[in-house]
């Protein structure tokens, strides 16, 4: 048994959960840990909100409120939201938290003490209107790099890359919208180049990581590590642990990771065996996964692992960082402060969970960008998930009914169809564990509607309706083999659609409750009772909806555009 740990990316606490985040790190992440639990591992998934850094405290103040107001309120709406789409995290905690605080102060003061820190004297952009400096976010400009318009004062979206400041090309205070002034300021900075050497060792053996992420860290690695701050001039954040340093606390980016730490210990607290944690984070053979997305690679792979090595805790490093690219949506990149994206809220109002579950993983963009469209979402509820999953289901368990009063046995012999189709399915269904194993989650959905593609090719081939007339045997041997598919698949997709996958075994009677190895488990009876639509098909008019919502809230934008 293995013992896993898995965490997605902490959400920024400033606004509601959207399909990019689930597209990004937690569906994958939550796909990835069902499959782990059917195959009996013992893993945790634990994740949270970034409570935290300019993203929330830029908020609190447009709305004239204190941060803490705006993180509790969005660590909450979050949440419920993954709850919507039964997203099962073991814990959901906050940054904002107190337990957080103590921690992450300790990360700092032992990578002080162990000469991975360095106190500077430095220039820095200055609001002179608000006498404040601008951090990161309030800041905005043109990236030194890419040259494209709108790059904050810490990360460019457009190229990804990380960014100083006072490079930024005509930049401009968010709060007063002047250009600031250069000023002095004290900062402390983490020596990335002093671990370089260490990173490439560690690294060296992770040849099982996806190609991006390889890509991204040695890119990062040949361009050359720079010392980076890990501290600002904010009062929304961890304080500093040393004398003398009122208004200073630590970068959102250097406390955000050790959320994980301090998440494991509340679900631990939680549990009543506080010390449970230590069982994940010291252990060396604990498999630490980080799910995120990609613009996150650089923070997870090399100043997070760096951050981990210099503790007095033994502290286990990441196994995996299975980052995935973006989510686009109707072919134009998404855009939380343009509106374009899919609130997951909004989205439960109209349709089940289990349907976008379908959707983002038969296209989650894995090794390369990929497009949520509403078209293409009607049509993979209503030719995959229904024309052929539910008709797989649909067809055997209404002729069962029909003729054999629900009650299907197997044959004390199958023809050599019957048992190819059989095997064949079970061939399919390891290449599926395999496949949730290197979280390929399009291609363990891919296979698994093959399996009911099979079943239904086979149901034509086999002509139950016209041999019924003849002998009943031969036509309870296709049903019975139709059966036993459908029993695979609803154990082979129950992580992508879990809840569509236990209707599926209440209508053969089967357990709720099941593990992978059930799939060897041949069935010698079935009885299938309470037929029902498996998925409702979506209709145009829906679809026409969300898309005059979706421009509804453009025009707006527009609007406010116009007006100022
Ligand atoms: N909050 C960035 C993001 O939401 C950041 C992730 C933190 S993970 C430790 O993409
Ligand atoms: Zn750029």
């Amino acid at each position: 048994m293995e013992k896993i740990l898995v965490t997605s990316a902490l959400t920024y606490a400033n606004g509601k959960l959207h399909i990019g985040h689930v597209a990004g790190s937690y569906l994958n992440a939550d796909i990835f840990v069902r499959y782990q639990k059917l195959i009996g591992n013992d893993v945790i998934y634990i994740g949270g909100t970034d409570d935290y850094g300019t993203p929330i405290s830029l908020k609190a103040e447009e709305e004239g409120v204190a941060p803490r107001i705006i993180a509790e309120r969005y660590n909450k709406s979050i949440k419920k939201d993954l709850q919507g789409l039964n997203i099962q995290l073991d814990n959901f905690s906050g940054t904002s938290r107190p337990r957080h605080i103590k921690i992450s102060q300790d990360f700092f003061t032992n990578l002080l003490e162990a000469g991975y820190v360095t106190k500077k004297t430095l220039k820095q952009l200055y609001d002179k209107k608000y006498k404040r400096f601008l951090a990161d976010r309030y800041i905005e400009g043109i990236c030194p790099y890419c040259k494209s318009d709108g790059a904050r004062g810490d990360q460019c979206d457009n190229c990804g890359k990380l960014i100083d400041a006072i490079n930024l090309i005509e930049p401009k205070s968010k709060i007063s919208g002047e250009t600031p002034i250069i000023k002095e300021t004290t900062h402390w900075y983490l020596n990335l180049p002093k671990f370089e050497n260490e990173l490439r060792e560690w690294l060296k053996i992770k040849t099982y990581w996806k190609d991006n992420v390889r890509n991204f860290i040695f890119s990062w690695l040949n361009e050359g590590l720079k010392e980076r701050a890990i501290t600002r001039d904010l009062d929304w954040g961890v304080p500093i642990p040393l004398e003398n340093t009122k208004g200073k606390v630590l970068y959102v980016w250097f406390d955000a990771p050790i959320g994980y730490i301090s998440s494991t210990q509340e679900w631990a607290e939680n549990k009543g065996q506080p010390d449970l944690w230590k069982d994940y984070w010291l252990n060396p053979n604990t498999k630490l996964i980080h799910f995120l997305g990609k613009d996150n690679i650089p923070f997870h792979t090399i100043i997070w692992p760096s951050m981990l090595m210099k503790q007095k805790y033994p502290y286990v490093l990441p196994y995996d960082v299975p980052a995935n690219e973006f989510l686009n949506l109707e072919g134009q990149k998404m855009s939380t402060s343009h509106n374009w994206t899919v609130w997951v809220e909004d989205y439960l109002k109209y349709f089940n969970g289990e349907l976008l579950r379908y959707v983002l993983a038969a296209n989650a963009p894995e090794t390369k960008d990929s497009d949520f469209c509403w078209k293409d979402f009607q049509a993979k509820i209503n030719n995959e998930l229904n024309n052929i999953l539910g008709n797989l289901a649909n067809r055997t368990f209404i002729f069962a009914q029909k003729c054999f009063n629900g009650k299907i046995s197997k044959p004390e012999v199958l023809s050599e169809q019957s048992q190819q189709t059989l095997n064949e399915a079970c061939k399919i269904a390891d290449y599926i564990g395999g496949s949730y194993n290197n979280y390929q989650v399009r291609k363990a959905s891919r296979l698994a509607m093959d399996i009911a593609r099979i079943g239904n090719k086979y149901f034509d081939e086999t002509q139950p309706w016209f041999e019924v007339k003849k002998s009943k045997k031969i036509a309870e041997e296709t049903l019975y083999v139709c059966t036993e598919l459908l029993r695979i698949i609803s154990i082979v997709y129950s992580p992508i659609i879990p809840k569509g996958m236990k209707k599926l075994r209440k209508m053969i009677n089967l357990p709720g409750k099941i593990s992978w190895k059930d799939l060897d488990k041949k069935q010698i009876k079935f009885e299938i009772s309470e037929v029902s639509q498996l998925f409702k098909k979506i209709e145009d008019k829906e679809i026409e909806k969300q898309l005059e919502l979706l421009k509804a809230t453009q025009t707006v934008e527009e609007k406010i555009m116009e007006h100022g």
